[in-house]
């Protein structure tokens, strides 16, 4: 413990997990850490779980993402959250948010620090980090994800600092906390290469606020990894060769320009794909680092990655952890302020891969409700980047739920991204390049490149009877949801007439 506890004056801070717990109250807002399942606080969520078995209580919960340790399932089940922002990804709480029993507030990652800082969201009482060591001179150094920890430390009334002694103790020196300070004294944040360090080695502690320290020992949960099938290393493929028309065209060459993806099956299929390509020297600006990430600095093929966390699977975590110093001077990790902050997204020209469940005819996106109305996981920090980013590329299998489900219909049923924030579509059968097309001709390239064939000619009945309407953005609009409403009433958004097609 004393190489992790570096300041002796804090020894008696230590305190156990159901003795922090039990200092929260009814009503009071947490800020913990965590992104994507990275560098969550444990123990103290779990031990307030386990509170809530004498006590009814509800706390808010605000996170840099989703959480591990099946936390946002054991805080659902248990009936003690009233609101959760940013991003889950739980079935349990996604049920709970879906029967209005979770106020889930679904936000831009990036833009959740500066609610915090401007006293928009509600006030934290606690904020509840994992720590891989407090310094002699005052730093929590985080551990797996910085997510929006230091801003949470920072504003927080009290800080809960879980120390965790099985993450390893070189991830110090990887992180580089960077505060973008008061509107009206903020001057442009000064990165300009994704390698560079702008900030400081730790979250800066007012040690007067530190109410307790717990000392854990709990690895972070476990990535599922999805080995790519044979329909995402086809949409990889797709989107590779996207990339190399971009090179002939000379707006790209091989080095490519710092890549985002987001999280999944196939943005893991894509970062693959890249193993075997031609593209050398690759850089990454991202929000989370998968193994993906690492097969490709192991391979010599990504020379920096930037993100706001490592999320790994057990395989990744055995390889990475003991063999830290290598990574060193190759991935850096910053608060997701910073990762998903738009000045910066535009300076560098990020290429974005990120996942749409679907896209309408003229390329809105939707990510995040299911029919419509339907909560999935959130939109993430999708929107931060498809916005400021050069290229918004958005994937998506064409077909849903055994052909039942088209993801290119009519009209999207809810829009996370509009038009006008999406370049690219990626589908197994093709991809559309969007980009310089006016709505018309942006609905015949989607139709054409990717959507499925078993529903082409119904989208292409739709487009045509809507042409005939009119108009910059043509619609039938009595029709335009019917699909979704079709889906909802019959199990299909097929018409009837096509629906013993074997796909
Ligand atoms: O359902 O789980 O019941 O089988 O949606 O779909 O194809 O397995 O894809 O796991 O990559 O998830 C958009 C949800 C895709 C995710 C989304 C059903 C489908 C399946 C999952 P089952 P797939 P993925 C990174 C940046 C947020 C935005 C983003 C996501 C399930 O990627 O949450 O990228 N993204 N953020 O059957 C009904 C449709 C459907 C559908 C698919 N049209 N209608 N159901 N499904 N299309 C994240 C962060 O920033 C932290």
């Amino acid at each position: 413990i004393a190489e992790r506890l570096r300041d002796n004056s804090l020894l008696d801070r230590i305190v156990t997990a159901e003795e922090a717990a039990s200092w929260i109250q009814d009503g009071m807002t947490l800020g913990l850490s965590g992104f994507t399942r990275a560098g969550d606080a444990k123990a103290v969520p779990m031990a307030l779980v386990d509170r809530s078995k004498n006590e009814s209580f509800k706390v808010n919960v605000f996170t840099g993402a989703s959480l591990g340790f099946d936390i946002d399932k054991k805080m659902a089940e248990a009936g003690i959250v009233n609101k959760r922002l940013p991003f889950q990804a739980d079935p349990t709480m996604r049920k709970k948010i879906n029967v209005g029993e979770i106020n889930f507030i679904d936000q831009h990652l990036s833009h959740v620090a500066e609610w915090v800082r401007g006293d928009v969201h509600n006030p934290i009482d606690y904020a509840i980090v994992e720590a891989t060591a407090i310094t002699e001179d005052g730093y929590i150094i985080p551990t797996t994800s910085v997510g929006n920890s230091s801003i949470f430390v920072d504003k927080a009334k009290a800080v809960i600092v879980e120390l965790n002694l099985s993450q390893p103790a070189g991830l110090e020196n990887m992180h580089d906390i960077y505060e973008l300070g008061k509107q009206g004294e903020r001057q442009p944040v000064p990165l300009t290469s994704v390698d560079q360090r702008i900030g400081e080695i730790g979250i800066r502690l007012d040690k007067d606020k530190l109410k307790g320290i717990v000392i854990t020992n709990f690895p972070d949960s476990p990535s599922t990894i999805v080995p790519p099938d044979e329909e995402t290393a086809i949409m990889a493929n797709h989107l590779i060769n996207f990339l190399r028309e971009e090179i002939k065209a000379g707006r790209l060459t091989n080095k490519l320009a710092p890549l985002q993806s987001g999280v999944g099956s196939v943005a893991n299929a894509v970062l693959h794909g890249l193993l075997e390509s031609e593209f050398e020297d690759l850089e990454v600006y991202s929000e989370v680092l998968q193994d993906a990430v690492f097969d490709l600095i192991d391979s010599g093929k990504v020379r920096f990655a930037s993100g706001c966390s490592m999320t790994l699977s057990k395989e990744k975590m055995d390889h990475v952890y003991p063999n830290i110093e290598k990574y060193k001077d190759k991935i850096v990790l910053r608060p997701q302020e910073i990762s998903n902050l738009p000045e910066v997204i535009r300076r560098l020209g990020l290429i974005s891969i990120n996942t749409a469940l679907e896209v309408d005819i003229y390329g809105n996106v939707n990510s995040t409700h299911v029919s419509g109305t339907k909560m999935m996981n959130g939109i993430g920090g999708s929107g931060d980047f498809a916005r400021n980013c050069r290229t918004a590329i958005f994937v998506t299998k064409s077909l849903a739920k055994d052909g039942k489900i088209s993801s290119i219909v009519p009209f999207a049923s809810h829009i996370d991204h509009t038009e006008h924030d999406v370049d690219i579509i990626v589908t197994e059968q093709g991809y559309a390049d969007l980009r310089g097309l006016a709505p018309r001709e942006r609905a015949r390239v989607i139709i054409e490149n990717c959507a499925h064939p078993l529903y082409k000619e119904q989208l292409t009945d739709y487009f045509e009877e809507a042409l005939m309407r009119g108009g910059q953005t043509p619609h039938v609009l009595e029709k335009a949801l019917s699909w979704h409403t079709n889906y909802a009433s019959t199990g299909t958004m097929l018409q009837k007439e096509k629906e013993t097609v074997t796909i």
